[in-house]
């Protein structure tokens, strides 16, 4: 039975009227001054859904990820370490918006949703909880805390500060392995520093090829990555991480971290340009779950490795280890893309390489869901975030295989690495340590240079820009937010803009994540995709 009297109390401690919350790209995210009252009602969420669960772990990460210093958020993982079940999304802005209403509007809508589940608020469940590095997570956390702490049987582990893929890897570990298993940060860093040195061993690579500079956004990802990399002696001296400053919350995401450099397309703080063909540089954005790479060629000059490089990379590394491994016909292989993948990187993963690319909107939850249909399905938004998954058939085949005895050497190699690389990623999220591991490992494995890996194709220009309107949420997309159903009007004349242009292609969605409007646009030249991009943004302004 819920205590209402301690409920109200708390209720008036965390919750204030007058706002509207929705559940975004990647839960709720706002200004943190306004977040107090969806903290709370999560902490109830996320304790309810862990009872609806029969009391599997259920993960909750405050987080904005790449959002500025300001702004904070916070979502709720499942038990495999997945994004929330998409009908749990609105209960959970439900509920926050009942709260902003009145006590006897919230304790309705709390009451009505327990009795519709038949949930028995006194049973047990288990929250595994973390934040980043931003000044108001521990005001966040307390009201998220006082949130479950409204069921009384919630056992609840505050895990600290983690990068959100920790949290991810944590809370599907928790529910997989024996309740005495010691499932924290250094669980996660044994996990997959000995994938790598399984994969390192099977291919004979004894050091790390290339000079690694890593520039961490100043976020939580930067103490994370120097704990884990600095125990291990294959990464002795030859890693260096830049923009380190997590402990200073104002410069989180300041001037770097892959947002930044994605949407600029330039290096960030603290790297300089050099052509030392030998170095190879990555950012994190904030809570690390997205990584870009990038190079200074011969020139100097800076070139970007992005998500749909990475997809390529992988899709192109595992095509070529299935066939030696003679399972091309066995286990199937996909792509899965949003609307901003360069049409370069689609054209090249579908004509030269013949593997199958679906597109969905943004969002892991969305790329993730589609993934799962193949055996080994990647999935990259270009800004970075992704990862690859594997199916049940995967491991059930690559295991069998590895117990045939009559296996060639060469096809047993394959298995092998195919078998450690599924440890090597985080399969539950995106995140920049463990894909960077991966990238490291496959161009290590294959003697890539950077410059090799981005001849692979020839990125379209293109330009991101965010364009501020009064109300993005009457921006409606539709065909995998290419083109959009209102403001009516709208999409024709973007149409017609983009036939102006040469091989162009542009579309215009609102963010999940921030109160803007994005605007794609890619051309075959430079100067074509800005002006397009500018164009388009000039047509939003004026009827958004
Ligand atoms: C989040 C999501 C990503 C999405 C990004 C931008 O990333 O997890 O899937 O691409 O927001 O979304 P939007 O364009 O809707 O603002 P992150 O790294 O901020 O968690």
């Amino acid at each position: 039975m819920l205590d209402t009297k301690t409920l109200e109390t708390l209720y008036e401690t965390h919750c204030k009227s007058g706002f509207t919350y929705a559940y975004g790209t990647a839960g709720f995210r706002y200004k943190a001054d306004v977040l107090d009252t969806v903290m709370f009602t999560t902490g109830v969420l996320a304790g309810l859904r862990s009872i609806y669960l029969e009391g599997r772990t259920v993960g909750v990460m405050i987080t904005a990820s790449h959002n500025p210093p300001e702004d904070n958020g916070v979502k709720i993982v499942d038990p495999k370490g997945e994004m929330l079940e998409q009908s749990w999304e609105s209960y959970a802005t439900d509920l926050a918006n009942s709260a902003t209403q009145s006590f006897t509007a919230f304790l309705a809508y709390l009451q009505n949703l327990v009795s519709e589940l038949g949930l028995d608020t006194d049973a047990l469940g288990s929250l595994a909880v973390a934040r980043d590095s931003r000044e108001s997570g521990p005001r966040l956390l307390h009201a998220l805390l006082n949130g479950s702490r409204v069921l009384p049987n919630i056992r609840i582990t505050d895990y600290g500060l983690l990068t959100t893929p920790q949290l991810h890897f944590l809370t599907s570990k928790r529910n997989e392995l024996p309740n005495d298993t010691a499932i924290d940060r250094f669980f996660y860093y044994k996990e997959f520093l000995s994938a790598w040195d399984d994969i390192t061993a099977l291919c004979g690579i004894q050091s790390l090829p290339y000079k690694l500079e890593i520039d961490a956004a100043n976020g939580i990802g930067a103490p994370r990555v120097k704990e884990m990399l600095s125990t291990h002696k294959f990464f002795d001296g030859v890693f260096r991480v830049v923009n380190d400053d997590w402990e200073t919350p104002a410069s989180l995401n300041h001037l770097c971290g892959a947002d930044y450099v994605k949407t600029n397309q330039r290096l960030p703080y603290g790297i300089q340009a050099n052509n030392d063909c030998q170095r190879i540089c990555c950012s994190f954005d904030g809570d690390a779950d997205r990584i870009v790479f990038y190079f200074c060629d011969s020139e100097g000059q800076f070139r970007l490795l992005d998500g749909d490089k990475m997809a390529t990379l992988f899709a192109k590394f595992f095509q070529d280890i299935l066939s030696s491994a003679n399972l091309q016909e066995r286990l199937s292989l996909g792509v899965v893309q949003t609307a901003y993948a360069n049409g370069s990187s689609t054209h090249y993963i579908e004509r030269v390489l013949g593997i199958p690319v679906t597109c969905t909107p943004t969002g892991v939850k969305h790329l993730h869901h589609e993934a799962i249909n193949y055996d080994i399905g990647v999935y990259f938004e270009a800004n970075g975030h992704g990862t690859v998954v594997f199916s049940k058939k995967f491991d059930e085949v690559v295991n069998s295989g590895l117990s045939n005895k009559h296996q060639s050497d060469s096809s047993l190699q394959s298995l092998e690495v195919l078998s450690k690389f599924a440890n090597l990623i985080n399969q539950t999220v995106g995140d920049a340590i463990s894909d960077m591991m991966g990238v490291l490992a496959v161009l290590s494995i294959l003697k890539w240079t950077p410059q090799k890996w981005n001849q692979e194709y020839t990125d379209l220009p293109n330009k991101l820009v965010k364009v501020l309107v009064p109300d993005r949420t009457v921006f409606k997309t539709t065909n995998a937010e290419r083109q959009l159903l209102s403001p009516l009007g709208l999409q024709p004349k973007i149409n017609a803009l983009v036939a102006e242009y040469h091989q162009a292609r542009s579309f215009v969605r609102a963010s999940g994540t921030e109160d803007a409007v994005r605007v794609y646009a890619e051309a075959s030249t430079r100067e074509e995709a800005d002006s397009l991009a500018s164009r388009v943004s000039q047509v939003v302004e004026h009827n958004g």
